[in-house]
């Protein structure tokens, strides 16, 4: 079998390479844009792969996405090519919407035309159910998104329902709740989280002086998870007997602050939180400053500039249907995950 794998290069990408080089015979061609200075860091394991192949294409080229498909002849083509980054949505919505939903109908089409048979995965995002109606949200959930980038993805997502119903292609549109992991985009919460606290706990170790962690809201709930236990569940949506979509998620939700806090516990610091709106602030406890000798003290603080235009102010997803009917099972609890992530960022550290 061959498989096309958009956004080889980031992270879900590549984590669903290596999960089916891992439990499949398959071959995979991974889809890259041209850069000028590409990043294989994510593709390490698997570069050298015989059954993988790097190949160059762009969803906001349809010859090349048309081109890829009429002559790779895929069995299955993965989606998860995209301008992934909420935050940037507002700054590049014609490119977030030429990328993220008419991208997808250039997948569709291509495989429409030249291979009926091919199954696609569009990923889907909790984003789409943006200012939520109620929670957990589950698939039924209705579609209110806060952002261009939720509203490129709810715009996926009405095609692939149109393509699977106007052509009967097996095209399923998954809904993933938030996902992390040491493969994960630095600009993101999370990972900003946890390489903020490798860079600050060395300089501490080093009785240097360090700058805080600017960030934004640290009010908003999240539902996050690890993106190896999601690749699973995608692999699954694609092997149903009907296409089917699910929402993927952990089932809790926990503020940004909790997970700063979890961070910071990782490397035994307890951090202190006072002030209100854009002054809080998290500090050092004074017996840590006096211990190390250092000058500074701010952990975490706030920068306006992180603040978005329209916030998602809550998330938490119903997984059981796909726990129940497609028998998928997440293995990496939240914390840790913020463990994990934390340890590889400290263990990894450069100046
Ligand atoms: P990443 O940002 O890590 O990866 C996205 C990849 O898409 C990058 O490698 C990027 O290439 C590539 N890309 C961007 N624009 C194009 C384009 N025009 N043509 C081809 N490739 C392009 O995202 P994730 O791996 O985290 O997410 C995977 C998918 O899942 C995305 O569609 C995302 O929107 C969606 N999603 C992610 C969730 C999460 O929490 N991670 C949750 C729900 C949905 P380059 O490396 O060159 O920038
Ligand atoms: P999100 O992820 O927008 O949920 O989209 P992100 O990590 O960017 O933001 C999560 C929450 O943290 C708040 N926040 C900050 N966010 C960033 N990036 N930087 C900051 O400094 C900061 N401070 C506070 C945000 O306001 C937000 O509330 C991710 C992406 O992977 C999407 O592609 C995916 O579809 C959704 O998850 C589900």
């Amino acid at each position: 079998m061959k498989i096309i794998i958009t956004g080889i290069l980031g992270q879900d990408g590549a984590n669903m390479a290596e999960y089916i080089l891992k439990n499949t015979q398959h071959d995979i061609f991974g889809v890259m844009r041209r850069s000028s200075n590409p990043n294989f860091i994510n593709c390490a394991n698997f570069l050298t792969n015989p059954r993988f192949k790097l190949v160059y294409g762009d969803l906001t080229d349809s010859v090349s996405i048309d081109s890829l498909v009429r002559d790779i002849q895929p069995d299955y083509f993965i989606n998860f090519g995209a301008q992934s980054f909420v935050g940037c949505s507002w700054e590049m919505p014609l490119q977030t919407f030429d990328t993220n939903a008419t991208g997808v109908v250039r997948c569709l089409e291509a495989i429409r035309k030249h291979k009926k048979t091919c199954r696609f995965y569009s990923a889907g995002s909790s984003e789409e159910f943006g200012d939520v109606a109620y929670s957990p949200q589950d698939i039924l959930h209705p579609i209110k998104p806060r952002s261009p980038y939720g509203a490129s993805k709810a715009s996926a997502r009405h095609n692939v329902k149109v393509y699977r119903e106007s052509y009967g292609l097996y095209a399923v549109h998954g809904i993933l709740f938030n996902h992390e992991g040491t493969k994960r985009g630095e600009e993101f919460v999370t990972r900003k989280i946890t390489k903020g606290v490798a860079r600050i706990i060395h300089s501490i170790r080093n009785k240097k002086s360090f700058a805080p962690i600017e960030l934004g809201n640290l009010d908003a709930k999240r539902d996050w998870s690890d993106s190896e236990d999601f690749v699973d569940g995608v692999w699954k949506m694609l092997n149903q007997e009907k296409p089917k979509d699910y929402v993927l998620s952990s089932n809790e939700t926990h503020t940004i602050r909790e997970f700063i806090n979890k961070a910071f516990a990782v490397v035994n610091i307890d951090g202190i939180w006072h002030g209100n709106g854009i002054n809080e602030e998290l500090s050092l406890p004074n017996y840590l400053v006096e211990e190390h000798d250092i000058y500074s003290s701010v952990l975490v603080k706030i920068n306006p500039k992180f603040y978005r235009p329209a916030e998602v102010d809550l998330l938490l997803g119903d997984s059981n249907p796909a726990r129940q009917e497609l028998g998928w099972q997440p293995k990496i609890s939240f914390d840790n995950l913020v463990e994990r992530m934390v340890k590889y960022d400290v263990d990894n550290f450069k100046i």
